[in-house]
C-alpha cells in the first residue's frame, strides 16, 4: 500500500498511530495532541506506553516543504546541530539543567520519513515537565530564554560551518526582505494594498535601517556564526517548576548568519507584553526592565565570545529585526498568506502591525536600550575582575 493512501483514508489517530510505527520508538501507542505555537511546521505530541508501563511521549513533526523546499539539507543540519550539542553538553560544557533534542532513527534507517504526497515527517524525544511560551510574562523567564540561546551559540561555535547547509538563503537579508516588499507591492495581486498604506509607508520611512548589519557581515566587520536565526522566546524549552531553560528546540533555521539575528528576535518576542497578533496596539509596548532581562541573560552567556562591534549593535538589532518581520508579514499579506500559518483573516496584516508599533517604541527608546546594554557589559566585565582579583589573592 502506498504510504501516502493511509494519509487519506483513515483518522487523524490512526495515521498518528502508523506514523509512530516507523520510528524506533518504545512501547504501544495511547492518544496524541496537536501542538499549535508555531507558524511553520505541523506538530503532534503522541503518547505511548511500554511493556513495563511507563508513559512516554514524542514529538511528531512534519517539516513545511514550502518554507524549506530542499528537507533533506535541513534534516541534515538538525541531525549535525543535536549531534553536535549532544556531544559537547556530555564532554565539555556540562550546563546543569539543560536536556538535548535528539531525532530517532526512522525505518529505512534515516532520521526522517518520506511520505510521498504526505511531506517529510520526523521524531523527536520530548522535553519532559517543560513549557513555552508566546509571551515572557516574568523578567526571569526572558532572562532564562535569552541565556539558553546564548549558551546554544556558544556550544555551536566550533562547528564547521562547510557542514551545515543554508536552507533557506539570504534569511535574515533585510534589504532583500524589504525589496520582495516593493515588489508583492508593486504586483498587488489581490487588491490589498489599499488596506495597508500606512504600514507600508511606515516600512518605507525606516528603509535606512535595513543595509546596517548586511553591510558590515559583508565587508568581514562583524563576524559570521552558525546561529540558531529564529529566536522566538516559544522555540526554549522551559522548566514547569523553576522556570529554567531546559532545551532549545526548533532547529531547522540553524545556518551561518550573525549573534545579531538571534538578539535582535529575543528582543522583539520577548520585550512585549501581547501576543504578536494582539489587535490593541496600545498593548503593544516595549518593557524596559525585559530588556535589561534579555540582554543580562543574552550576555551573561555571551559576553566572553562577542566582538565590541557586535556588542554595539545589540540595542539596534532588536529594532532591525522587528522590523524585518514586520516586513515579512506584510509581504505574506499581500501575497495572499502562502507562507505564515494564518487562523484569521487578515492574520499577517495584523501581526505586522504589533511588529511596526514595537518598532517605533524602540524608535522612541533607543537610547535607554543602548545604556542598558553598556550597563549590562560594565557589570559582567567588573565581577569577572573581581573574581580574577580573588583568585590571584
Ligand atoms: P515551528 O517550526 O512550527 O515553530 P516548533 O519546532 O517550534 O515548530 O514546535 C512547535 C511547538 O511544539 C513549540 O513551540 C513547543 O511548544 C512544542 N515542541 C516542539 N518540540 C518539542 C519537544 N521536543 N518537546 C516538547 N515540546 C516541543
Ligand atoms: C516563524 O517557526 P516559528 O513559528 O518559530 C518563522 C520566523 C519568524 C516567526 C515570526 C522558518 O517562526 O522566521 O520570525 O515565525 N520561521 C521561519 O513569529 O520562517
Ligand atoms: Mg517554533
Amino acid at each position: 500500500m502506498p504510504l501516502s493512501s493511509v494519509f487519506h483514508t483513515n483518522s487523524l489517530k490512526q495515521q498518528i498511530a502508523y506514523l509512530g510505527d516507523q520510528f524506533a520508538i518504545e512501547g504501544d501507542f495511547l492518544d496524541f495532541e496537536v501542538l499549535n505555537s508555531g507558524h511553520i511546521n505541523t506538530t503532534f505530541r503522541a503518547t505511548y506506553r511500554t511493556a513495563d508501563h511507563e508513559v512516554r511521549r514524542y514529538i511528531f513533526q512534519r517539516l513545511n516543504d514550502v518554507v524549506f523546499s530542499r528537507p533533506r539539507d535541513v534534516m541534515h543540519n538538525v541531525e549535525k546541530v543535536t549531534g553536535h550539542i549532544l556531544w559537547k553538553m556530555r564532554r565539555v560544557i556540562r550546563p546543569q539543567a539543560f536536556q538535548a533534542l535528539r531525532l530517532f532513527p526512522a525505518h529505512g534507517g534515516r532520521n526522517y520519513i518520506e511520505f510521498p504526497g504526505a511531506g517529510f515527517w520526523r521524531c523527536y524525544n520530548c522535553i519532559e515537565n517543560t513549557y513555552s511560551c508566546d509571551v515572557a510574562e516574568t523578567p526571569r523567564q526572558a532572562f532564562e530564554a535569552a541565556h539558553a540561546f546564548g549558551t546554544f551559540q556558544s556550544l555551536l561555535c566550533d562547528m564547521n560551518p562547510q557542514d551545515i547547509h543554508e536552507t533557506i538563503p539570504f534569511f535574515h537579508h533585510t534589504r532583500k526582505r524589504y525589496n520582495n516588499l516593493m515588489e508583492a507591492a508593486r504586483r498587488d495581486s489581490l487588491g490589498r494594498l489599499d488596506f495597508c498604506r500606512q504600514e507600508f509607508d511606515f516600512i518605507q520611512k525606516h528603509e535606512h535601517c535595513v543595509d546596517a548589519i548586511q553591510t558590515l557581515l559583508d565587508q568581514g566587520k562583524l563576524p559570521v556564526r552558525i546561529v540558531h536565526n529564529d529566536t522566538k522566546i516559544n522555540n526554549v524549552m522551559l522548566d514547569c517548576d523553576t522556570d529554567q531553560a531546559v532545551c532549545v528546540i526548533d532547529l531547522d533555521t540553524v545556518m551561518p548568519g550573525s549573534s545579531l539575528y538571534d538578539f535582535g528576535d529575543m528582543v522583539r518576542t520577548m520585550t512585549s507584553p501581547a501576543d504578536e497578533d494582539e489587535e490593541d496596539l496600545d498593548k503593544t509596548v516595549l518593557r524596559m526592565p525585559m530588556f535589561e532581562a534579555v540582554a543580562s541573560g543574552y550576555l551573561q552567556a555571551a559576553a566572553d565570545f562577542l566582538t565590541p562591534q557586535e556588542i554595539d549593535l545589540l540595542a539596534f538589532s532588536g529594532q532591525l529585526i522587528t522590523l524585518e518581520t514586520g516586513i515579512r508579514f506584510l509581504t505574506d499579506y499581500l501575497e495572499g498568506d502562502v507562507y505564515f500559518r494564518i487562523s484569521r483573516p487578515n492574520h499577517n496584516l495584523i501581526r505586522s502591525r504589533t511588529q511596526l508599533k514595537l518598532v517605533k517604541e524602540m524608535d522612541q527608546q533607543m537610547d535607554q536600550m543602548c545604556n542598558c546594554v553598556n550597563n549590562v557589559i560594565d557589570k559582567i566585565q567588573s565581577s569577572s575582575q573581581d573574581n580574577t582579583t580573588s583568585n590571584a589573592m
